[in-house]
């Protein structure tokens, strides 16, 4: 019932939609999801056949010990996966080695990713391919000078591959995630360890940044941000056509985009040259912003191909077949599982003046709606006002999502152009409001919509594809996924 409604959903525009009923909708889904995650994972068939909405699109899935839950959904899901990546490991330079630290969190782990790497039949007799365990290792606690020892040193290139490929090999995992905060520089660092993947034909996947948009550069401190942004964007799309030739994958972490500081206040609607005016040009005014966008994603993917293609390279002294190679790498587009909240207060655009929600009846031509689904009295905010940051923002889990609906039973918004969801809510009376955006089938549809219509376009080059990384499974539930 929850999968017919989940895909019914991306057809209503919430215009055409009143918002109390998709309110209702939306918890109804999450609400599902969490009562199921209460009593256990048992009354799902392992591996129960739904198919994939875009069979072409590789997809990875993180799993991480902090939400351990994601074991199970993935298992439970396992025809929705290629690639499933725990994040398990961390390497540390210790003194002139590099060690390598973690592993399963205990023997059902252990179990779970093995029965993944097998074939498996489904209850009702359907074949499941085996997936890909890739889990991701980190350089842990490097610094600057542990960046550059290993930059120039052969050597130890050679011993940062031998002892990832030390676990690798025990434990048989199909390849590695690598990660680390100065990926950029270690294209050749990490020739050997793809040599040695690539001749057991094991798959090595880079975790990149994504190219995040910025502000005006200027003298204060958003300004400087905007810089930094911008020359990080430059070292990454520098460094692309290098790594592309070690990398088989990149998976690209696209579900940064507002980030915990939110966004520049937007000046539409403010009076010119008002006090509100000047503070949002300076960039000390913040607003919350939805994770990710679909048009962002594909500025992200467009820039990733062109950087890595071999015919627009500045390097001419590649072999031919390198080009080749670098053009059939793939590049996975990161789309959060979770949602974001952000602390808010709201401020009347023309003044400047914070402005407190005022009381509403809340539903007066829904007075069919009772008992539970009822929505609760809720405010609504005065003509020409506009939310800000009052503190920086934290992700949210589908779980913690589904409670604070249940409890508030808020009214659910589409962010235009963005198409990502959110509402606001207030946890208790005078304790200040927050905006939740929420990751939901529709959004997560139009991510996946717009990276196969770049894959399917006719590009003037060639490239090898590209699909989605999710980050991370263990905060999503069963109903979002079912219906990727
Ligand atoms: C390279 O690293 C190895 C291992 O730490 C070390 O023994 C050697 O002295 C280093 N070489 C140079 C040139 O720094
Ligand atoms: C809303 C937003 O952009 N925030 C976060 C999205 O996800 C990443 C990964 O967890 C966070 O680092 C961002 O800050």
């Amino acid at each position: 019932m929850h999968i017919e409604v989940a895909a019914a959903t991306p057809r209503w525009g919430l215009h055409s939609l009143n918002g109390i009923l998709f309110t209702v909708v939306l918890t109804t889904l999450l609400y599902t999801a969490r009562a199921q995650g209460e009593d256990g994972h048992t009354q799902k068939p392992i591996g129960s056949v739904d198919s994939r909405r875009y069979p072409d699109l590789p997809v990875l899935g993180y799993v991480t010990p902090w939400n351990p839950q994601g074991t199970q959904i993935v298992e439970d899901h396992r025809q929705k996966f290629d690639i499933v990546s725990p994040v398990w490991y961390t390497v540390h330079a210790v003194g002139n080695d590099y060690e390598v630290k973690g592993g399963p969190p205990n023997d059902e782990d252990e179990q779970w990713y093995k029965r993944l790497q097998q074939q498996s039949t489904s209850p009702d007799g359907a074949e499941l391919k085996p997936v890909q365990v890739m889990p991701r290792f980190f350089l842990d606690g490097w610094n600057e000078l542990d960046f550059r020892n290993i930059v120039f040193n052969q050597t130890r290139w050679q011993m940062l591959s031998d002892a990832v490929m030390g676990t690798v090999d025990n434990m048989a995992f199909d390849g590695v995630v690598f990660e680390s905060a100065a990926t950029h520089l270690l294209h050749q660092v990490l020739m050997p360890l793809s040599d040695a993947l690539h001749r057991d034909d094991k798959t090595l996947i880079i975790v990149t940044h994504s190219i995040r948009k910025f502000g005006e550069k200027s003298d204060t401190p958003a300004g400087q941000q905007a810089a930094m942004v911008e020359s990080a964007n430059n070292l990454l799309v520098e460094a692309l056509p290098q790594l592309a030739l070690v990398a088989d994958f990149f998976s690209i972490m696209t579900y940064d985009m507002t980030g915990p500081g939110g966004r520049d206040l937007s000046r539409q609607g403010i009076a010119p040259g008002s006090k509100m005016d000047k503070a949002a040009a300076s960039g000390n005014m913040r607003e919350p912003g939805p994770n990710t966008s679909a048009d962002w994603v594909r500025e992200n993917l467009i820039t990733f191909i062109e950087a890595t293609d071999p015919t627009n390279t500045k390097q001419q002294d590649f072999e031919s077949n390198l080009e080749l190679q670098q053009a059939s790498r793939k590049f996975l587009m990161g789309a959060p599982l979770y949602g974001y909240k952000y602390p808010i207060l709201f401020a009347d655009k023309a003044s400047g003046k914070i402005v407190e929600p005022t009381p509403v009846d809340p539903t007066p031509h829904h007075a069919m709606m009772t008992g539970i689904n009822a929505p609760k009295p809720r405010r609504k905010l005065p003509e020409g006002s506009t939310p800000f940051l009052r503190a920086g923002g934290e992700p949210v889990t589908a779980r913690e999502i589904a409670d604070v609906m249940d409890a508030h039973k808020p009214e659910v918004f589409k962010s235009e152009p963005e198409g990502e969801y959110y509402f606001e809510y207030e946890a208790k009376a005078g304790e200040g409001y927050w905006r939740v955006f929420l990751p939901t089938v529709e959004s997560l549809g139009h991510v996946l919509e717009t990276i196969k219509g770049v894959v399917d376009d006719d590009l003037s080059f060639t490239f090898g594809g590209a699909g989605v990384a999710f980050w991370e499974v263990g905060q999503s539930t069963d109903e979002l996924l079912a219906s990727l």
